[in-house]
């Protein structure tokens, strides 16, 4: 009846998980008894649970990577302590099989529950802004996918006080991850919650092509679309072509699982090696998916500060789309060391080193913008510089990992891990939190405070020289990645430094929290009541702050690059059309029960509760065909209500 679900499935034995189990119960069990306390309930579902609006979606994908932040760093915090005690005999605080969870789950969430949803949430709220449209393509399906990835991180969430999550790694090699050597239920959890996110990936870059392609304000040709624009097409681009390659080879590895084939078995006629390049040709690009629309955000953010032209916007698009190509061939350089050959491996090598050339470009590019221009040093520009100066050196060891004979010895050591924490956290960690205090008074209405949020950068920024330069030290040295403990007296000095900077790190964080309740505190005296607090030159800063349901009252016309700038030195008044009605799309709860079923259904797989998981798919099948043939899905507001919304707004 209940598969392999038992009460043995909680471990009571570990104090440290279920401590930190009650702790998260207590918080939710609070943040629910407030909600019905402030009476909250219908507000919540008909403002947020059941909404169609890309803004809204937009805020609640930032919101779920704010939290899943959260949790991988507090899985950072203690691999970093762990190894910070546990040498010279000593074992530390977390045992093997626990370490591995650890770090796999760390890993995981970082990628595709905090990363990619913090990148996806900006291009949500923002791209039908910038380009003068009055939502995306498919509102419903854009709430589909926001639910299916939430409820994907729900499951990887789970795994931590029902059953066990995956000791593979964040990629799940096999063979260690076929049933004989991982027989729990880690990997199924793994594989089942990225399977349900991944497919409201997949979606959500169906949706934002379609909307980039086709729902552009009347005159904007794709050679006057915003950089950020830019960068999101590329990047929803590659979440099309590379989200397929991993849906099947996850779909491979489950069949192994669940009906014992062998497509990666080491007997049968399998092939691990398949498995190792099927992932890494989803996995190469998918660190681009993640790193183009922060490119995107910086573009913006040095243009407007320095309030000059993005300089070299044609070379910026063409760079932008030249790695959108070049990111797939590239995967081999994940495992140079596994016998491809000299020849295979320079290819790969050579390929990998060319997309050092656009990148350059860009990084030229944004010096060039600010070179001459007068730079307003805010939080966001901050940001900015700190990623050009960080990110450039990543990209050198990056360059040199492309080497085979380097890779061979630096492999698995902690070299790589500081070369891709280098660039994956001032590439797309420092642009996302960039981003944020960028268009947080678009989306709230209010700006953040500068004091603070220029601190939370200086701690994150000097914190994470303290956190991975050891790193590269120590990949010298020869430590391998992933251990759980050493004895290795020179090590230790390295692994304290490392320690302290992710404690400057967490003071950061810290900080952050604290910007946030004292900016909203203080929202009173902050207030944007102009709509455009930089200065800014693209079409979401046309909008009041924040914007209307609909966006624009009446859609721009657009007659080149940085519309709103040209609008605004041209003096041309855009409301002098008339109001006229508006189609908006109804509410749908659609997204959410979807969520539900596919979480259940996927807790129910993973625990081999078949008919539960067959019960929960027809459900899903039933909502799909009831919701799908709904003709009244939208609502029309009459000019005249337009014309009043619009009127309360200024
Ligand atoms: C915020 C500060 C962060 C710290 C202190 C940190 C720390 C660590 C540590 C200690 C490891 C294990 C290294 C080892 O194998 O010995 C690790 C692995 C990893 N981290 Fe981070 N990390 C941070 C942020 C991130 C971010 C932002 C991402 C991605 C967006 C990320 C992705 C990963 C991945 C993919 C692994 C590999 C996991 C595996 O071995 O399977 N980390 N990190
Ligand atoms: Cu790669």
């Amino acid at each position: 009846m209940f598969g392999k679900l038992s009460w043995d499935a909680i471990p009571f034995d570990q104090p440290i998980v279920m401590v930190t189990c009650t702790v998260v119960l207590l918080g939710i069990i609070g943040v629910l008894g407030l909600i019905t306390y402030l009476e909250r309930w219908s507000w919540l579902w008909r403002e947020w649970l059941t909404s169609v609006d890309h803004k809204r979606i937009g805020v609640l994908y930032t919101l779920l990577a704010l939290v899943m932040l959260l949790r991988g760093f507090s899985d950072a915090v203690m691999m970093r302590s762990q190894l910070a005690l546990a040498h010279d005999g000593a074992k530390g605080y977390l045992p093997p099989e626990h370490y591995d969870q650890v770090f796999s789950a760390h890993g995981t969430i970082m990628i595709f529950f905090m990363a990619m949803p913090f990148v996806v949430g900006l291009m949500n709220f923002v791209v039908p802004l910038q380009i003068g449209a009055r939502d995306v393509a498919f509102p419903k399906l854009n709430a589909i996918s926001f639910w299916l990835t939430a409820a994907g991180a729900l499951l990887v969430n789970v795994s931590l006080g029902v059953g066990e999550f995956a000791r593979t790694g964040w990629l799940a090699y096999p063979p260690l991850s076929e049933l004989a050597y991982s027989p729990g239920v880690g990997v199924d959890y793994y594989l089942w919650s990225l399977q349900i996110s991944g497919l409201g990936t997949l979606l959500s870059g169906v949706n934002l092509i379609a909307t980039i392609l086709k729902m552009r304000a009347p005159g904007m040709t794709l050679n006057m679309m915003p950089v950020f624009t830019w960068a999101s097409l590329a990047s929803n681009i590659m979440i099309v072509a590379a989200f397929p390659i991993l849906t099947v080879t996850f779909s491979e590895l489950l069949l192994d699982r669940y009906l014992g084939m062998h497509f990666f078995t080491n007997d049968g006629g399998g092939d691990p090696m398949m498995y190792f390049n099927l992932i890494w040709t989803w996995g190469h690009p998918e660190v681009y998916i993640l790193v183009l629309p922060p490119f995107g955000v910086y573009s913006e953010i040095i243009a407007t500060f320095s309030g000059k032209p993005l300089f070299g916007y044609r070379s910026m698009v063409i760079a932008t789309m030249a790695i959108c190509l070049a990111a797939f061939t590239t995967w081999l350089h994940h495992f140079f060391t596994m016998g491809s050959g000299a020849d295979v491996n320079t290819f790969f090598g050579i390929t990998t080193m060319l997309i050092a050339i656009p990148t350059g470009v860009k990084v030229f590019n944004w010096i060039f913008t600010m070179y001459g221009g007068r730079v307003r040093y805010t939080s966001p520009v901050l940001w900015t510089i700190g990623f050009i100066v960080t990110f450039t050196i990543g990209g050198m060891t990056g360059i040199l990992m492309a080497i085979p004979p380097a890779d061979f010895v630096l492999h698995n050591s902690v070299f790589l891990i500081a070369h891709f924490h280098n660039v994956i956290i001032s590439g797309v960690v420092f642009g996302c939190l960039a981003g944020l205090t960028y268009w947080f008074p678009k989306v709230w209405g209010f700006t953040l405070d500068e004091t603070l949020g220029k601190a939370v950068f200086w701690f994150w920024f000097i914190g994470f020289y303290f956190a991975f330069m050891p790193l590269y030290i120590l990949g010298l040295m020869g430590m391998t990645r992933r251990m759980n403990h050493y004895d290795h007296p020179s090590w230790n000095i390295y692994m304290y430094v490392a320690a302290f900077g992710v404690f400057l790190i967490l003071i950061g964080i810290v900080l952050q929290i604290v910007q946030l309740v004292y900016s909203i505190r203080t929202r009173e005296r902050r207030r944007d009541t102009t709509g455009d607090p930089w200065n800014g030159r693209t079409l979401e800063w046309a909008t009041p702050s924040p914007p209307p349901m609909y966006n624009f009252a009446v859609l721009p016309v657009v007659h080149g690059v940085d519309a709103f700038w040209q609008q605004k030195t041209d003096g041309a008044t855009p409301a002098a059309r008339e109001f006229e009605e508006i189609e908006v799309p109804k509410n749908s709860p659609l997204g959410f029960f979807i969520s539900f079923f596919a979480a259940v259904g996927g807790f129910a797989m993973i625990w081999h509760i078949f008919w539960l998981g067959a019960l929960c798919l027809a459900a899903i099948v039933a909502l799909i065909a009831i919701f799908a043939w709904d003709e009244h899905d939208e609502y029309v507001l009459p000019a005249a209500v337009v014309k009043g919304m619009q009127h309360n707004n200024a």
